[in-house]
């Protein structure tokens, strides 16, 4: 019975280093048994990764990357995990892409090297990604950036900041304009300061995610933009005299990475991300057939209501994120008649396409809904664990991920 006496005694335990009851409370979250398991044992809404769907898809772009005659830089915000960066990168510890310094900070504290942080750097961030400037390259694509980082002066005694210039390939949202003079003035800036070193230009052509869904040629000539522009780039520094003999060259979307051009003469390396699972996005706009996606959300009936024709689960957006409201946030896999019509916080609503009556009996309260999520990187980045699970579905292992900002 709980009396009072015993409420102000459990108070005590608040008592305790504020350490000590966070790392309780991740304790208590992680899942109490040792795989494998079946994934009912879950608690949804819970993220999956399907191990040989991803397996595939992985070795599939390494694979594709050497027959283009690349390196294979993935992105990592996807899963930001250990276990899929080494098989990312075929367990060489090196080259990746992050989007965050904690996933950089994670990422260097596994011993990984060469990561570049592709996000143009801002003042505030300078000062920690000097701390790992040894193995991770900083990214830029305006003046005030790099004033920033020559003011603040070498990241570390007798070092250099390791500089990528963001090429805008079309995306309109960073990078340098390549026909810019301010572009080329930008890149001398760097390679005549004392502190900096030009490391790599680079482009990702996010707009490769706007063309028509099935719009492969679309896609092909987008692909085809970003080895231009980066190529051009290049070109025209030298024509100007600038020493870009070392530095590198790289390209990189998903949907770009898997209708790649004819070849990518010039470019030293491919950055795709999304690619380790693809998502029910990537299979509409034509980068993955419906069986190669990895990822899927469990969530759980919760409730049965027929006056609306509504099921209710146990999945909002913080399950699955909101992206994709307007496609049902994805779909839900063998139940093609089914749609999510909305996401609340922690709870989300199930209706039929077409308005039909929901056939109850086969959806009983407990019962598991899988959902092939509309962004995989965002429904992975609401959890702090990834299950992975074998043909059977079983959970074979669990991947935390690197957390915050
Ligand atoms: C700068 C940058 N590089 C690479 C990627 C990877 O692209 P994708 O997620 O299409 O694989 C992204 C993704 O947003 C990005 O922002
Ligand atoms: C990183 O490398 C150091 C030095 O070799 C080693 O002592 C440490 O255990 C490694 N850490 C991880 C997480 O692999
Ligand atoms: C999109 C993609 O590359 N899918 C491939 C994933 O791997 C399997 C197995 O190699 C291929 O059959 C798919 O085409």
């Amino acid at each position: 019975m709980l009396t009072r006496t015993t409420h102000l005694s459990s108070r005590r335990f608040l008592l305790l280093p504020a350490t000590l009851f966070l790392l309780s409370s991740r304790a208590l979250s992680a899942s109490a048994l040792s795989p494998p398991y079946g994934i009912d044992a879950l608690v949804t809404p819970a993220v999956i990764i399907d191990k040989q769907r991803m397996e595939n898809n992985v070795s599939k772009m390494l694979a594709r990357s050497k027959s283009l005659n690349c390196l294979l830089r993935p992105h990592v915000k996807t899963h930001k995990t250990l276990q899929g960066a080494l098989l990312q990168t075929g367990s060489k510890k090196s080259t990746l892409t992050v989007s965050t310094l904690s996933e950089a900070s994670f990422f260097t504290k596994n011993n990984f090297t060469d990561i570049v942080y592709a996000v143009p750097i801002d003042p505030s961030k300078i000062k920690r990604a000097s701390k790992m400037s040894d193995n991770v390259h900083v990214t830029i694509d305006n003046i005030q950036q790099l004033n920033s980082l020559i003011s603040y002066g070498p990241p570390q005694a007798n070092k250099k900041w390791s500089i990528v210039i963001m090429v805008d390939s079309g995306y309109g949202r960073d990078g340098v304009d390549p026909e810019d003079d301010e572009s080329i003035e930008l890149a001398r800036v760097v390679v005549s300061s004392d502190c900096c070193e030009l490391f790599m230009l680079y482009t990702h052509a996010g707009h490769s995610y706007d063309v028509s869904y099935g719009d492969i040629s679309a896609i092909k000539k987008i692909s085809e933009d970003e080895r231009d522009a980066v190529v051009k780039f290049k070109n025209i520094l030298k024509e100007n005299n600038i020493n870009v003999e070392n530095v590198k060259t790289g390209v990189g979307s998903t949907p770009t990475c898997s209708h790649p051009p004819s070849h990518l003469e010039g470019i030293d390396e491919m950055h795709p991300g999304n690619y380790f699972t693809y998502d029910f996005n990537q299979y509409l706009i034509g980068s993955c057939s419906k069986e190669d996606i990895a990822c899927k959300v469990l969530t759980r009936v919760v409730g049965h209501y027929p006056k609306t024709n509504k099921i209710q689960i146990d999945c909002g957006w913080t399950g699955t994120s909101a992206q994709g409201k307007e496609f049902g946030y994805g779909c839900i896999e063998d139940s093609e008649e089914l749609v999510i019509e909305n996401l609340k916080q922690e709870a989300g609503t199930v209706t039929t396409k077409d308005g039909s009556e929901i056939d109850f009996g086969k959806y009983p309260v407990g019962k598991i809904l899988k959902i092939l999520p509309w962004h995989s990187c965002a429904s992975i980045h609401q959890h702090r664990r990834i299950y992975v699970v074998d043909e059977e579905e079983r959970v074979v292992d669990e991947w935390e991920c690197a957390d915050g900002w």
